[in-house]
């Protein structure tokens, strides 16, 4: 029989051979801490529109009420930092996006992890997520051990900066659980404060959502961008990574090799005049399976004429 050290040992092998770049583990409980600062969040309207922010609140800080029976929270982490970047006079897409879809890359990663666990250790209850659940990615990587919480807000790694995106899987397994990242190694640095074009980045690790060029060019829904953010973009089409290209700790990216994040050519070579040209059909064709759908051609239509 398998014994608990087995299972652990048996999942950071896996999530290895299913090209995660770190996993971690923690033990599924309430997180108390998180509560006060997601409630302060909330209370002071960082969500903006982003109603889906306001539901589930006792889901999102506790994974027992999400997954009932859980024990374990495995957190893994996937890097997107591209080999190829844009030209820099081209209106700009975030690194996330150049490639395929994330949630449809890490969803079948995370089917198949699951898969294997059912094969090789038995029936198990346990869901994967990333992104589009009620739960506190962030905070799990950093209590799984894999990172801190920047002053930017991101997850970052000591070894390759934060380009990564955060997966969780919640399972009824019993595991042994990793300790938490105990430091902090932003130390003094501001770059990320003092470069953030809209002043969204707050003291203490909070971010004013409302306020995030992600927010405005992503999240903002049939909605003007307002007017007193006209000239503040920087270029931005679609994301922003400012806050991350500025930080110290990504000097240490490297590009990753997951083909399904492979950059789309329109993405590196469209100049501003392929955007402006660019016609809904063939919108909907070449960014079929890219993460641009979720502003929608109307969006990204909107989002040019701020940069005017
Ligand atoms: C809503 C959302 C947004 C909103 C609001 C951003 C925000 N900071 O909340 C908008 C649209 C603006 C946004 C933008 C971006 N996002 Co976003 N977003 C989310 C989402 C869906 C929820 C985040 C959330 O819960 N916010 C509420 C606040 C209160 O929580 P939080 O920011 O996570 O902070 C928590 C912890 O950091 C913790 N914390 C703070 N200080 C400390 C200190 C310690 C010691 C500890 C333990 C914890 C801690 O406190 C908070 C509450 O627990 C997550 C996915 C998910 N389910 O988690 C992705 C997610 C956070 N986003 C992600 C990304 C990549 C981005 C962008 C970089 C995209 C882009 N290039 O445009 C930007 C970055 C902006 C920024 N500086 O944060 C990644 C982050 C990966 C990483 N390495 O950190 C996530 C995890 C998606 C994913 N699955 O990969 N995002
Ligand atoms: S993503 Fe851009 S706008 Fe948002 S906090 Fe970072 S620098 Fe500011
Ligand atoms: S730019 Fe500096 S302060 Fe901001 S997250 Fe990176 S190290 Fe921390």
């Amino acid at each position: 029989m398998l014994t608990k050290k087995n299972h652990t040992a048996f999942i950071k092998v896996t999530a290895k051979s299913l090209g995660f770049d770190y996993c971690g583990i923690a033990k599924a409980q309430r997180l108390e801490e998180d509560a006060i600062r997601l409630e302060n969040w909330l209370n002071k309207g960082f969500h903006g529109s982003m109603e889906y922010m306001n539901n589930y609140f006792d889901l999102r800080i506790d994974p027992t009420k999400l997954v009932p029976g859980a024990k374990s929270v495995i957190t893994l982490l996937l890097n997107y930092y591209p080999a190829q970047q844009q030209n820099p006079d081209a209106p700009q897409i975030s690194k996330y996006a150049f490639g395929t879809d994330y949630h449809e890359v890490i969803k079948s990663k995370l089917k198949i992890f699951l898969q294997l666990l059912k094969d090789n250790i038995g029936e198990i209850n346990g869901r994967g997520f990333t992104d589009s659940a009620p739960v506190l990615e962030r905070s799990w990587a950093q209590k799984s051990g894999l990172g801190w919480v920047g002053k930017n807000g991101n997850l970052i790694t000591k070894e390759n900066g934060s380009f990564f995106f955060i997966a969780t899987l919640i399972t009824d397994l019993e595991l042994d659980a990793d300790n938490p990242f105990a430091k902090d190694y932003c130390g003094t640095c501001t770059k990320c404060i003092n470069n953030c074009p809209t002043d969204a980045i707050l003291p203490d690790k909070v971010i004013d959502g409302s306020k995030c060029i992600s927010y405005f060019t992503i999240e903002l829904k049939d909605m003007l961008i307002p007017a007193e953010m006209k000239g503040k973009f920087e270029n931005k089409l679609f994301g922003c990574d400012i806050c991350q290209d500025v930080c110290p700790w990504n000097r240490f990216s490297k590009p990753n090799n997951d083909i399904g994040f492979t950059p789309l050519n329109e993405i590196l070579n469209f100049s501003k005049n392929d955007w402006e040209e660019l016609t809904e059909e063939s919108f909907k064709i070449i960014f079929k399976n890219s993460p641009l759908k979720r502003a929608k051609f109307e969006g990204i239509k909107r989002n040019l004429k701020i940069l005017d």
